[in-house]
Parts: C-alpha cells; structure tokens; sequence
C-alpha cells in the first residue's frame, strides 16, 4: 500500500536520509501537503539530537522536483494572496538554511523553480552527471519571478550575470554547466549519488567539507562587488529584455528589479520585493495565458489523437523503429535529423546522389551543432550517424515501419511516389505525406492501401519548431492516426490532430494573414513598418520576413492551391506574384524582400524591390516605415488587418471540425508559427477581446474592402448569445 505521505526518512548513522516521493503523482511537486509535510519533519529532526545532517533525495525515477504546484496558482484570487504564498515559500526557505542539521540535496533529473531555490537555501548539492538531470528557473515561462528566495540567493551563489541568464530566460542548465557556474558542489554518477550524499553530509556536520562560494569567476566578483558594475550589468540585461521582448512580457523585468532591489536595499528589501512582484506578476493576464499553455500542452502529451472507445483503455501503436524519408531536402534531412537522434534507422532516398549526399549532410550540421553545444558526447554524435543511410532507389526501404515522403509539392509527384513506396514496402507500412497544402484525400486516390495514408506536417526548421500536424483522412485507420502522433511525440513533437483539407489548420489561418501583408504592400506600404507593426503585436518574425524565410516560391505555390480551394478570400496580394516571379524565392537565394549577406544573414530592406511593387505614387505607407512618397496606414490598422482574417479563419476551422478543439486551435498556432504566447492563442485572444467586438470590426474592414472580412458564422452567432470559446478565463 502506498504511503499518503510525501517525505519517508530513515536514520542511518545519524544522518536523515528523506526521500521525496509524491504519491500518485508522475513528478514531485511543493504543493500545500508537501509544504506542510517539510515544515513538520525538519522540526523533528532539528529537536532529535542524535540526528546530524540530513540528505534530501527524490524517489521519482528520473526526476528530482519539477517546483511550486502550478495548478495551486490557478486557485489564488488575488495578488495579495500570492504575495503570502512567495512570503510562506521565503520563511520556509530560510529556515531551512538556518537549519542546525546540514542538508545536502542529492539530484537527480529535473530540478526546477522552486527546487532550485531550495537546492541553494541548502547546505551542499550533488548532481548526477546524467543527461536528465538539468536545472533551470522557468517561471518566467510562466509570466511569473522565481517567488521563493531565488531572485536573491541565485546571484550571491553564481555571480549576477549568471544568475541573470538563468532567471530571465529559463533556460536549462545541464549538470556540467552546473558545477562550472557554481550551482551544484559536486558531479557523481547516479549509482553513487546516494552514499555519496550520505558522505557528505557527514563530513559537513563533522566539519571537514565547507561548500566552494562562486560568483560568476573574477570578472564576476569584481562586477557584482562594485556598485557601478552591478548598475551597468542590470540595465543592460532591462535594455536588452525591453528589446526581446517589446514590453509584452512584464516578468524579466520584474525580476531585474528583484535583484536590484536586493543589492541596492539590502536581503530584507529584496525579498519584500520579489514577494511583492511575484504577487503582482501572477495577477497579469500573461501569466494566464502562459499558465494555460503550460497545461493545454501536457494535456496534449497524453492525447493518444484518436477516441478511444467505451472501456478501450488505451490504443495498440506500432511503434516506429525504421523510417523511410523520400526528399533528400531541406525537409527530408530535417525530418532525419531528429529521427536519428531518437534511435530511429532512417534511410533516405533522393534522385540522385548529389541530392542524398547533400541532405547527409545537412543532417550532420544539425547534430554537429549539437555536438558544439555539449548536448550531445561525441559518441552519441557517431552512433545517431550510423542510423542514417542514403539511397537513390528503394533499397532498405522493405521494413520501413513508416516513410514520410518531403517530395515536391506536386500533386502527381506525390501519386507516383506513394505508388512506388506501396510496391517498396510491406502492406502494413505507414505512408506520411509531409505536405503543407496538399489534402492528404486527394494524395490518399492514388494508394491502393489508402487506410494506411496519413499526414504528418512538419514545420520549418524542424529540429527547432515544437509543432507537429498529424492529418487524419477519413479512410485513415485510427491506429495508423494513433502511431503517427506516439511517433511524433517520440520525435520531441507537440502534435494536434487536424482533419484533412487545404493547408490543414496552420497554414490555414496563416494564409489570409501572409495575404493581407501582401496586399498592405500593393496599396505601396513600406516592408519594414508591415513587419514592425506585427512585432508589436507580438510575432517573433513579421509577415514579410516569414515569406522570406519560407521561400516565395514556396509560399506562392501554397497560395496558389489555398485560392483554389477557398476562393476570393484567399486571391493572392499582386505584389507578391511579381516578386516570386522575379526570382526573389528569399533567403534560401540571399534575395528577397530583405538584403541578405554571404552567410545568409538578413539585413535591411532591398529598396531595389520596391519597383517591382504596385507604383508607390498609388500608396500610402506605415507609420514608422521607410520608403518613398507614402501617406501613413496606422499600425494599428496593419494590426486588425492581418490578424482578424486570420481570428476568422480559425473560427471557420473550428465550426468546420479541422481541429477539434480551441485547445489545439491555440497551441498550433503557438508553437506552429509563433502567435503570440502571451496572448494564449488565437482562441484565448478571441475570448479577450469578444465576438461581438471581433464581428464589430470585422464588418467595418468589410465595408471598407468588400469580400475579404465577412466575418465567420460562428463568431455572428457567438457575438449574438455572447459565447465564449472557452468556459473560464
Ligand atoms: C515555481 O516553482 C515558483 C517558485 O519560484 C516559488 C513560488 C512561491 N506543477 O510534462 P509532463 C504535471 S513555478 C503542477 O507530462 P514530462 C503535469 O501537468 C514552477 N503540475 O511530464 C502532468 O500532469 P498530468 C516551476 C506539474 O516528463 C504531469 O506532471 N516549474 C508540474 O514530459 C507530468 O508532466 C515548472 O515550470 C508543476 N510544477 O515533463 C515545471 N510539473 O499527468 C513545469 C509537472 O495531470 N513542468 N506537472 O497531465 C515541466 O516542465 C515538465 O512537466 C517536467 C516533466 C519537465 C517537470
């Protein structure tokens, strides 16, 4: 039977050795019960005399503490309430660090938020030099600030620059990194973590050991010693998140103040501070929003894509251990890249072998870079190379689990190929299409095993984007749909399950929002002020540089097959066929809209591309673009006119079944290409603003562009019984 509590202990030679073990919970977690739990044990051990140290382990296999409970945030009413919740977590934390019994934290797998904050109150801490075990403060992910003591402790610990690296982007810091910075005292392998703990807690209560303090090296002591330097390191780190992020994310800068205020006010300031505005940061409606992303895509983790029927359970998957790939290509190669270093055999088939040899390579770009980084040994670099093997016909492609062809985008392409990967194969090999446009349907006519047909779209670069759309047909068999997403999340995926047709869900919504741009740019807006005015709402690229990136060749042919399908509404801006057919296809061709030098770094706007667009003399430009002879479209306007037919087409798509929910409708958009985090998602933003508001504006853009912005069915009939997509806020 399960024990109901948290921490176990057991005495061995006078050192507490507690285990923390959250029962029926996949990772430990400081939730109310545990807090509690904590406060309790460390009283007992501090009154038992016979106990002289203390070791702190975690009974979860690979993982240490993933910090605060989360869904407790969801509870908290008020700022004030969350205030108390930091100053609670603050007591807690101290007392621990005043504890008469040294504590030495033994780590092993994730350490995260509040686990590192408790880590450095301690006394002394040993990780495993595994690659599970990282540590990190992501809580500005959460639009919050490290709440319990760790926008003071960090930077006494590791040196503020150090500790400003950590706390402002989230990042993971890997256990070598680790010690380097001074955040852990001592690597060990994971068999010796334990006694190895044990060791040296009682060295640390007999007084042999004393834990190294390090503070980001010399240069770093000397900074943070010297009240100009440490002045001149923080506004540089407020200038440079002001820059990042275009003041949407109030978080990195809250917890710059934190730290300032700990240095220039002294501990108990400081802590008041980080309390203060950690109360006031879980208050924002960002943290909202970053929070429901959070959950919405755990919830995705276990999402198996199909139904399961009454009493089903679960669903049978065949698991993906050889992957066929036909396009040696930008895609194919990227689609390789990550296959192989999830322990999949790839092959990949290409016309010739200039082509095989060049997608080859590009995968070891990928996992030398990785390599570069530290985040791979150079044996695992060897071992993922020896997976992949090149082919200019099928051979090897007979027990292909599954074959994802990243062929061009040409319908009877597509027919011949899937007919020879039929004939290359066993009959219950899965065929994936990675086409971004193409209706899997229409892929699916030529097959003769139709039910094995499935999409998988990747998106560009693949090693980097989080997205994964898997398109199910209607003659797709729910087992092939069901392997296509545990395949997918094997690969690192977040993957949403769309129905089948033009552009899927992504490229969808995306699409009127490119063409839009397009068209600001054939009534003669200037390019740069386009892109700004998106950046200020929050993309991370504006439009015209995404058209850039992907390829107007590209991005062209899909607008072609999109206006097709839906009609009027998606007529393609002028301005953009006479670029493509130019030849500016963009960076991949260091020309296009923007300037781009011999590494394909983009610089500014190609004033030469101009000619080629609508006569200026007919437009009118953007507040804040450059260019010539220009009246000025406010960036607001831009704004409202890119983003609402993209809010409408994702309203379409839901009336319309190809996504299944606004869960999925936000977190593809999110991490499919970079909709605003902070605004949750194109549903979440909706809900903010309204339907009613949304059809209010919609219909007088329609008024003033007829055809373009009639708004959805769904948002008219929402606006009239003032529905919201999701029940709570
Ligand atoms: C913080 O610490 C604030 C402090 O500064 C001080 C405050 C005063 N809370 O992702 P998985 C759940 S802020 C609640 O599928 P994986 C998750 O929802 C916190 N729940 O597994 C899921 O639930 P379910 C800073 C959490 O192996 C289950 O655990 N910490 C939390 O792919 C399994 O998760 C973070 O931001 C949590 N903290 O990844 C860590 N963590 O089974 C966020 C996990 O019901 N968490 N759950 O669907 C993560 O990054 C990943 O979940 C983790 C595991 C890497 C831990």
């Amino acid at each position: 039977m399960s024990s109901p509590y948290a921490l176990t202990t057991e005495i061995l030679n006078g050192v507490a050795v507690i285990t923390l073990d959250l029962p029926n919970d996949p990772v430990n977690k400081f939730n109310r019960a545990v807090k509690e739990e904590f406060v309790a044990l460390f009283d007992r051990l501090e009154r038992d005399l016979n106990v002289r140290a203390a070791v702190l382990l975690s009974g979860k296999q690979d993982s240490w503490i993933a910090g605060a409970d989360i869904e407790e945030f969801l509870e908290l009413k008020s700022a004030a309430e969350a205030e108390r919740m930091s100053h609670d977590g603050q007591l807690l934390l101290d007392s621990i660090e005043a504890l008469r019994t040294p504590l030495v934290c033994a780590i092993h797998g994730v350490c995260l938020g509040g686990a590192v904050e408790l880590a450095i109150a301690t006394h002394y801490r040993i990780a495993t030099d595994h690659p599970k075990t990282v540590l990190a403060l992501p809580e500005v992910q959460l639009g919050l600030i490290p709440g319990a003591g760790g926008t003071q402790r960090l930077p006494r610990l590791i040196g503020i620059r150090a500790a400003l690296d950590m706390i402002l982007t989230g990042r993971n810091v890997r256990a070598k990194k680790a010690l380097q910075i001074g955040l852990v005292d001592e690597l060990v392998h994971p068999s010796i973590l334990r006694s190895v703990a044990i060791q040296r807690a009682r060295e640390i209560a007999d007084g042999q050991r004393k834990h190294q303090k390090h503070s980001g090296g010399i240069t770093g002591l000397l900074l943070d010693e010297n009240l100009a330097g440490r002045k001149l390191v923080l506004r540089k780190a407020r200038e440079e998140t002001l820059k990042k992020t275009r003041g949407h994310f109030p978080a990195p800068l809250a917890a710059i103040e934190a730290i300032d205020a700990g240095y220039s006010g002294g501990p108990s300031k400081g802590y008041r501070e980080e309390s203060r505005l950690f109360g006031e940061m879980s208050a924002t409606d960002v943290s909202k929003q970053l929070i429901f992303l959070f959950f919405a895509t755990t919830a995705l983790k276990k999402d198996p894509g199909v139904t399961l029927a009454e009493g089903e359970g679960r669903i049978d998957v065949i698991p993906v251990d050889k992957l066929g790939i036909l396009g040696a290509g930008f895609m194919g190669s990227g689609i390789a890249a990550i296959a192989v270093q999830q322990g999949t055999l790839v092959r990949m088939k290409d016309a010739d072998h200039g082509r095989v040899a060049k997608g080859m390579a590009a995968v070891r770009d990928v996992l030398k870079e990785r390599l570069e980084k530290r985040q791979i040994t150079r044996l695992q670099y060897t071992d993922m190379m020896t997976l992949l093997g090149g082919t200019v016909d099928y051979s090897g492609f007979r027990n292909a689990d599954l074959v994802i062809e990243a062929v061009f985008e040409d319908l009877d392409v597509k027919h011949q190929v899937l007919k020879e990967v039929e004939a290359a194969t066993d009959p219950d090999a899965i065929f994936a299409s990675n086409t971004s446009t193409i209706p899997i349907s229409r892929i699916a006519e030529a097959a003769a095993r139709p039910e094995r047909v499935v999409g998988m779209h990747f998106f560009s670069p693949v090693h980097k984007m989080p997205l994964l759309e898997v398109i199910a047909t209607s003659r797709t068999d729910r087992r092939v749909v069901a392997s296509a997403v545990a395949y997918g999340k094997k690969l690192g995926k977040t993957v949403i399950v769309v129905a089948d047709g033009p552009g899927f869900y992504v490229n969808r919504i995306l699409t009127p929002y490119i063409n839009e741009a397009g068209r600001l740019l054939d009534q003669g807006a200037a390019i740069d002020a386009v892109d700004n005015a998106l950046l200020d709402f929050g993309f991370p690229v504006g439009p015209i540089t995404l058209v850039d990136e992907v390829g107007l060749d590209v991005g062209s042919k899909a607008g072609h097959i999109m206006h097709e399908a839906f009609g009027q509404r998606f007529a393609p801006p002028v301005s953009m066929q006479a670029v493509v057919a130019s030849g500016r296809y963009g960076r991949k061709v260091k020309k296009g809209f923007y300037l781009y030098d011999e590494e394909g770094k983009k610089g500014a706007v190609d004033q030469s591309v101009y000619a080629l667009l609508m006569p200026a003399g007919r437009g009118v430009s953007v507040e804040g673009g450059s260019g010539q002879q220009r009246t000025t479209i406010p960036a607001l306007e831009v704004q409202q006119r890119t983003v609402l037919p993209m809010l409408n087409e994702a309203a379409r798509c839901l009336a319309e079944g190809v996504i299944r929910s606004p869960r999925d409708g936000d977190v593809g958009a999110v991490f499919g290409f970079g909709f605003p985090a902070f605004r949750g998602g194109p549903f979440r933003y909706m809900d903010t603003l309204g339907a009613s508001e949304i059809v209010k504006q919609l219909e007088e853009l329609n008024d003033r562009f007829p055809g373009r912005f009639e708004p959805a069915e769904q948002l008219l009939y929402m606006a009239r019984r003032s529905e919201r997509f999701y029940s709570q806020g």
